[in-house]
Formats: structure tokens, sequence, C-alpha cells
């Protein structure tokens, strides 16, 4: 029997298709929308390699099959993980405390459980399709279990972990009841990538809270056999596929739809855009009451400036999710009512998702694109504009500081969602941003969005997991001084075999 395993696994929450019934009642699968698979097809594809995932329906008792070049192992969740393990330890608990607490997490000793039985199996489905010596790269925060998991069963595999949303400060981290197991899990991989660098300082100072572990910058010695190994934790920020959406900015159809759009809304002066999943952790509402104000201040007119909401439909079971569409729809309805007139409406309000051509063509359009998260990872759809925006070089990305592009996208107008007053004034001074200064900010946004493409992110953090599992001297991989918190005493946590603390250092 020919051996069908792979040399590149990637494991995440869900597949990176999704499955529709035709009309005739025969499923079939089409790429999904979403950060992350936007972010590793490209990879996959031309390293033919195995992705493990969920299909995004309860039992469906899928066999493992090929979709365009990528072998596809679907992950059974039954009606019950979905609720205890997806919507509920996942995104009911993690999401929230990794967001900074927006939202208050829940801790439930039955989620908890079936996390740990879930990520098992997904663990399970990589070791039965990695190859010997095989690199498995998993994915997020629903599966920090696996890279544990898979050392234990197949000290053979190179195993990375890629963190995509941010891990918090230890006095919000320490809250979780299962704290411990969870940095454990993580340090199963070789390499723990984040999104910034406060974020790999975050979880090394977990390290040193919860574990004897030394920790030297961004290396953790992790006890393993009669000595230690290496793992590094560092930030690789993620990209997009920049070529990719210039290409489809440039296109002529596309830039037709553009010009569309702006006739379908009543040619406006100003066009404003916000694409975000329906999230609390986006900063919709804050959006919202800074351009409600500008309205009610009489700095901005219904006639002159038109903001064009994207809110895809998201975790719609979870009740915090819920709450949030209530009192985003009720406040458009509000704006809507009090300053719409019969040919104008202040806000375009979109709860469904597009296609690629069309968010393109809604970047060409908007003359200011709004990212205002609370919280975020590193936010896609702020480097999508501004690829969408390498032709003109025209538009103005107001980006907050709490979303990890911020620390990347530095000539974008940077603002703090919590403060509305200089939100507002940030919004009315990208309005009439002059053309110079529009390109000029533009220009440096776009030579990043250039260098540190998705395929870029991925090398890189492919080549550190080569580079930390061949034992290379990792210093130029951000070995750099170690760092303790003053008077910092790690959890007294006996291990065997574990290395000395760190001696002596900076700030936590
Ligand atoms: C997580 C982290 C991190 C959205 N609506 C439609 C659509 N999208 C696409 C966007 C973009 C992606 O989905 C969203 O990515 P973001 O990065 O903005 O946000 P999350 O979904 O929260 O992603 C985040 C990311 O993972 C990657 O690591 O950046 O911080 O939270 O690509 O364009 N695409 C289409 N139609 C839609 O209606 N086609």
């Amino acid at each position: 029997m020919p051996d069908d395993r792979s040399h590149l696994v990637v494991v995440s929450n869900r597949l990176p298709v999704d499955r529709t019934v035709g009309p005739d009642g025969e499923p079939t699968w089409s790429p999904s929308p979403g950060g992350l698979v936007t972010a590793l097809e490209p990879v996959m594809r031309s390293a033919g390699g195995a992705w493990v995932g969920w299909g995004g329906q309860p039992d469906l008792g899928l066999e493992p099959f090929e979709h365009d070049g990528i072998r596809i192992i679907p992950i059974d969740l039954s009606e019950t993980d979905i609720e205890r393990y997806y919507e509920g330890f996942s995104n009911d608990t993690l999401w929230p405390l990794y967001h900074d607490v927006i939202a208050p997490p829940s801790y439930h000793r039955v989620w908890w459980d079936s996390y740990v039985g879930v990520n098992r199996r997904f663990a399970d489905a990589a070791i039965a399709a990695a190859a010997p010596d095989a690199t498995v790269w998993v994915q997020d925060y629903q599966l920090q279990l696996v890279p544990r998991m898979l050392r234990e069963a197949r000290p053979d595999l190179t195993i990375g972990f890629f963190n995509h949303i941010p891990f918090p400060a230890y006095g919000i981290y320490s809250q979780l009841p299962w704290r411990t197991q969870i940095i454990e899990g993580l340090l199963g991989a070789d390499v723990i990538g984040f999104q910034r660098v406060a974020d790999a300082g975050n979880f090394t100072r977990a390290v040193r809270r919860l574990l004897p572990y030394s920790t030297k910058g961004a290396i953790v010695n992790v006890p393993d056999g009669d000595g230690a190994r290496q793992v590094l934790a560092k930030a690789f920020p993620i990209s997009i596929d920049t070529a990719g959406f210039e290409e489809l900015a440039q296109r002529p159809e596309v830039q037709a739809r553009a010009a569309q759009i702006r006739h379908d809304l009543g040619n406006p002066a100003k066009i404003m855009l916000g694409v975000d999943r329906l999230d609390y952790t986006k900063g919709i509402r804050h959006r919202l009451k800074a351009f409600g104000e500008l309205l009610a201040d009489g700095r901005a007119d219904v006639g002159d400036v038109t903001l064009v909401q994207v809110a895809s439909p998201s975790r719609e079971r979870v009740e915090t999710y819920r709450q949030l569409r209530d009192e985003v729809e009720l406040t458009v309805g509000r704006i809507n009512g009090d300053y719409g007139t019969i040919s104008h409406q202040p806000i375009s309000y979109l709860h469904h998702g597009f296609p690629r051509e069309e968010m393109a063509a809604l970047y060409l359009a908007a003359d200011v694109m709004l990212v205002t998260a609370l919280r975020d990872g590193m936010n896609l759809v702020a480097k999508e504009y501004v690829a969408a925006r390498s032709g003109d070089l025209d538009g103005v990305l107001v980006l907050s500081e709490f979303a990890g592009a911020a620390d990347e996208l530095r000539t974008a107008v940077l603002i703090n969602p919590h403060d509305i007053a200089g939100l507002k004034d940030a919004i009315s001074g990208a309005l009439d941003m002059p053309r110079e200064e529009r390109r000029r900010r533009m220009r440096a946004m776009r030579k990043r969005v250039r260098e540190n493409d998705v395929e870029h992110w991925s090398q890189t953090f492919l080549d550190a997991l080569r580079r930390v599992r061949r034992g290379d001297d990792l210093s130029a991989l951000g070995a750099a001084p170690a760092r303790r918190s003053a008077g910092q005493a790690p959890a007294p946590r006996a291990a065997a075999g574990a290395a000395s603390t760190t001696p002596g250092g900076a700030r936590g």
C-alpha cells in the first residue's frame, strides 16, 4: 500500500474549504473566506500538504479527500463538541480572555474537558497523517494542547504553533483555571509564533510565572530527558497575498464596480468603510458612536459622507454575539433614522459576506478605511486595503493602535478607539486630508505590505522551525538578553530535570 502520509501537515480548527449542498443534493467544497485560509492556502498548495480540520457542521462523518492539491482530513465534531469545545471553551472562554476581557470569559469545567478531548482527536489525526520527520504546523487558540500531544507521541516531528490572536498580559491570563496546562501544551512546539512582539513577551512572562523553566529573550529552555530543548517564542506578523490583492484591484471590472458602488450610494463626496466579522473585539460600536456624534455635531453631513459597514455574520449561537448584533443594528437604525434623508442614508449596513472581487471594489471605493478594533491579533483587512490602494496611492487608513497591524503600518492614522473625542478628530482629519499627505502615508504602508507578504510570513516561520530543530545558534532569531520581573520568583512547581531559572534581569 502506498504511504500517503505528508511531509507538511497543517492543523487548524476549520478546514480551508466550506461544504455546501447543491440543489441536486450533492455536496461541493469551495475555499472558505477568512484570515487563516487566505494566509496559508498558497503555501499548502505548493508543498502538497495535508490539512486537518473541522468541516463546519456537526457529525459529517467524512473520509479524507483531495481538494485543489491539498489533502483534506476532516475531523468530526458532534453538537455537544461544538457547544462545549468550539462555542464554549474556544469562543466564550479563550477568545474574550485573550482579547483583554472586553467581554467576560466564562469558565466551565465541562467545556475544558471537551477542549482536551477534541484537541486529542485533532492530534491523533495529525499523527496519522504525518510522514516520519514531517513538519506539523498547528494553528491558533482552539488547539493549544495539540503541540504537546504530538511531541509525546511523535518525537520525530518538527512542530510549529502560530497564535493568530493576542496573548494577554499575565494579570489577565492568570484568571484561566487551566493556565499551566495551556502553557505546557504550547511548549510541546519547537517554535511558537505570535503576531506582535508584545504577545511573545506576555507568553514568556507567563512561562516564567508558572513553570520553573529558564528563558533567554525569545528562547525557553524546556526539560527534555536528561537535558533541555530550546523553544523559540517570537513574533511573526502574519500578512496577505499582497500581489494577488494588488492584481485584483487593478482589474478593469473591479475598478468599474468601485465607480458603480459610489454611484449607487448617491455619489457622496466621501465614502468611509468598515469590514469586520461581527465581533465585539472589532470596535464597531465605538466607530458608530464616533460617526453618529460627528453627524450630530454637524462636522459630517449625510449628503457628503456615507459609511459602508460590512459586518460578516459570526458565531451567531454565542449569546455575547447575539447581543452585539442587536446593539449594532439598533445603533445603525437610530443613526439612519435620525440623520437619513429620502435620498441618503448615513450608514449602508450589510450583514452578509461578499466575494473577494466585491471586497476589492469596496476598498477601491473607500476614501477612508476604519479599523477601530479594541484588540486584534493582526487585522488583515487593514493590509488588504493598503494592497488594494497600491495603484492609485489614495485613501486613508484609520487604524487602531490595539491591532497588531499598527506595529507595521506606522503611517496610518493611529487611534485609540476608547477615546471617542480623539477618534472623531481622527476621522474628521482623515476626511479632510490633503492628497499629498494621503500619498505619502500610503506609499510607506505599501512598501511594508509588499515586503512582508504572506509568503514571507510562512517562509520565515518555517525557516525558524528548521533552524530550531537543527539546533542552530538561535541568537539571530531573537535570543535577546534575558528579561525577568524584578523580585519575580517562578511558581514553585517541581518538574524533574527542570533547567535552572534565568538569573536576574530587567522588568516584566
Ligand atoms: C483572525 C484574527 C488576524 C471578511 N469578510 C469577508 C471577507 N473577509 C475576510 C477579510 C480578511 C479576513 O476575512 C478577516 O481577517 P481579519 O484579520 O481582519 O480578522 P479575523 O477574522 O478576526 O482573523 C486577526 C487573523 O486571524 C489572521 O491571523 O489578523 O487578528 O482575529 O481577509 O477580507 N472576505 C470575503 N467576503 C467577506 O464578506 N471574501
